[in-house]
């Protein structure tokens, strides 16, 4: 049975773990159950669930909930909850199971986690849930693109009991459920504690505003960084709690503390705000800081932002009364050469300079080995971002060849390969189309569907050449777009990467013909080839 415990800071907490007893005896009716294997944002909500962070949540949500957080930022009992918190499931899974029965919920190595009662399905309007939790349906927004693109198209709702938390190998020792955390806020003697959230590492800006807002608060400072998922392109949550852990030493001894949270962030800007909140309660703490753009993302291709800057802080206010932690409002903090401080943007006398540095701006300096400022981050943070950040004359990358059979890909590949070699320093692998087609897709033809997995295939062992340093060259033909942009996006977020096209005109590589597959093109006597009886595009 899911049990509340009460414990001096922050309210009542689900505790979503049941006995041993009950363990075993879930364990053995599962044989008779379906099973659902839990994505990695999934594995975020239910550790969330499990360890009491979303109290008062004890499952995922049913549909009046659902219906009512969209609609009200309400749970149909009328408590205060901002995001819907629900488990999307296949076609296949939501026809197989019916309400009143249980799924095994497993982690990727089929580990069973908890077990799901299922009290609801339910296929929700995404393009509605969309509009109402992010406030858009435009899916460059990353949150609503995982809702319309990545997310199952049911969902299955019920309660929830635990077997066992999901389990990570990484910073165990900074891992703390909502009920150690408060237990070590005691110990320390911490009566007030202010929760900084952030995915992006410390700088000296946010280092002040810790500073500052624990001053203001009288309290302990938390540092909680979410390490479940956070916006597609930030810095890995290796690199960044390296980060933090490289700062704590600047706070006076016994004034703060790090813990990490797996947290699945959605981007959803102001009402996500309120969700941070409601965590930090859950874990003991206080106050929390929200500053500008808190879980937004600042601006879109065309420039506007989906959020007001303080749209988050007056969300905030509105609901002050019901979260159960105050918000420590903050505006973005500039630096002022003149005072060799940090001040508020929002309160510096027109016409002062004033420095800042955008992450984006940072990531750039990183990339090209240039300056970082000393005034804008530590020297001991800019030396874990340059470990993992070489400039990109020392980062791997990937030369990805395409065009028609006969274009002379393999040819110039190879002309690249042996002068990098030459050149020496770095490993170098060609992925040639005919060694892949008898090395890694020996089992494939040239329909579209293998002709793209075979390309995926290609994308991935260049993805890991490029993410260890090295260089791929790959010569495929490669002729459908999409998926060559597939392999852009695995490979860019990893290193270089450069599409070559071989633009030799079809009647040139049919005349050359080196190996005569054109003549039997020709002759019908190979269906499906490319530039002669299939696309290139
Ligand atoms: S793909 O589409 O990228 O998966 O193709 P790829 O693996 O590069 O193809 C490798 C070579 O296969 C020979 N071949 C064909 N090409 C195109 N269409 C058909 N139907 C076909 N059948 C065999 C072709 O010679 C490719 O060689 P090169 O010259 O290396 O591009």
């Amino acid at each position: 049975m899911t049990a509340h415990l009460n414990t001096p800071y922050g309210g009542t907490l689900i505790d979503g773990l049941v006995s041993p007893q009950r363990q075993e005896i879930l364990q053995r009716d599962s044989r008779e159950w379906l099973s659902w294997d839990l994505t990695p944002r999934q594995l975020c909500d239910l550790e969330l669930l499990l360890n009491g962070a979303f109290s008062p949540l004890s499952g995922f949500m049913r549909q009046p909930d659902y219906e009512a957080v969209c609609h009200e930022m309400r749970l149909a009992g009328g408590g205060l909850w901002p995001v819907p918190i629900v488990l999307d499931v296949s076609e296949e899974l939501a026809a197989k199971v019916g309400v009143g029965e249980s799924v095994a919920l497993r982690d990727a190595e089929g580990v069973m986690l908890a077990a799901l009662q299922v009290e609801d399905t339910w296929k929700p309007n995404k393009l509605e849930e969309a509009a109402l939790v992010y406030g858009t349906s435009n899916p460059e927004h990353p949150g609503v693109r995982t809702l319309l693109q990545h997310t199952n198209p049911w969902y299955l709702g019920g309660r929830i009991e635990g077997l066992q938390l999901p389990g990570h190998y990484d910073f165990k020792f900074l891992r703390h459920t909502p009920r150690e955390l408060r237990d070590l806020f005691a110990r320390m003697g911490w009566r007030r504690v202010v929760a900084f959230q952030t995915r992006n590492p410390m700088h000296r800006a946010h280092y002040e505003l810790t500073v500052r807002a624990a001053t203001a608060a009288n309290a302990g400072i938390l540092i909680h960084p979410a390490v479940g998922m956070t916006r597609p392109g930030d810095l890995d949550h290796y690199t960044r709690v390296r980060c933090y852990q490289a700062v704590m030493h600047r706070y006076t001894p016994g004034t703060a503390t790090l813990s990490l949270l797996p947290l699945a962030m959605r981007m959803a800007g102001p009402r996500e705000t309120l969700l941070h909140a409601i965590i930090r309660r859950n874990y003991g703490c206080t106050h929390m800081i929200v500053g500008r753009d808190h879980a937004g993302l600042g601006r879109d291709l065309n420039g506007c932002s989906f959020y007001g800057p303080y749209a988050a802080q007056e969300t905030f206010a509105r609901h002050a009364d019901e979260i159960g932690v105050a918000m420590m409002p903050f505006a973005e903090l500039v630096y002022s050469p003149d005072r060799d401080a940090f001040v508020a943007a929002d309160e510096v006398p027109p016409g002062t300079e004033t420095r800042s540095i955008s992450g984006a701006e940072l990531r750039e300096r990183l990339a090209d080995g240039r300056e970082i400022p000393s005034w804008s981050s530590f020297p001991e943070v800019i030396r874990e971002l340059r470990r993992t950040h070489p400039p990109r004359h020392r980062q791997g990358f990937t030369v990805f060849f395409t065009g028609l059979s006969g274009a002379g890909k393999s040819t110039i590949a190879n002309v690249l390969m042996i002068r990098l070699l030459e050149m020496g320093g770095r490993p170098v692998t060609l992925w040639d189309g005919d060694i892949v087609r008898t090395h890694l897709s020996s089992e494939l033809g040239f329909s579209k569907e293998h002709r793209d997995i075979n390309i995926r295939r290609i994308g991935f062992v260049a993805s890991e050449n490029t993410k260890n340093g090295a260089i791929a060259i790959c010569a495929p033909i490669a002729p459908y777009d999409a998926v060559r942009k597939e392999v852009r996006s695995m490979i860019q977020a990893r290193g270089g990467f450069i599409l070559v096209y071989v633009s030799t005109p079809l009647e040139v590589c049919e005349r050359r013909d080196r190996k005569g597959l054109y003549a039997k093109a020709r002759a019908g006597s190979i269906q499906g080839f490319t530039g002669i009886s299939d696309p290139y595009q």
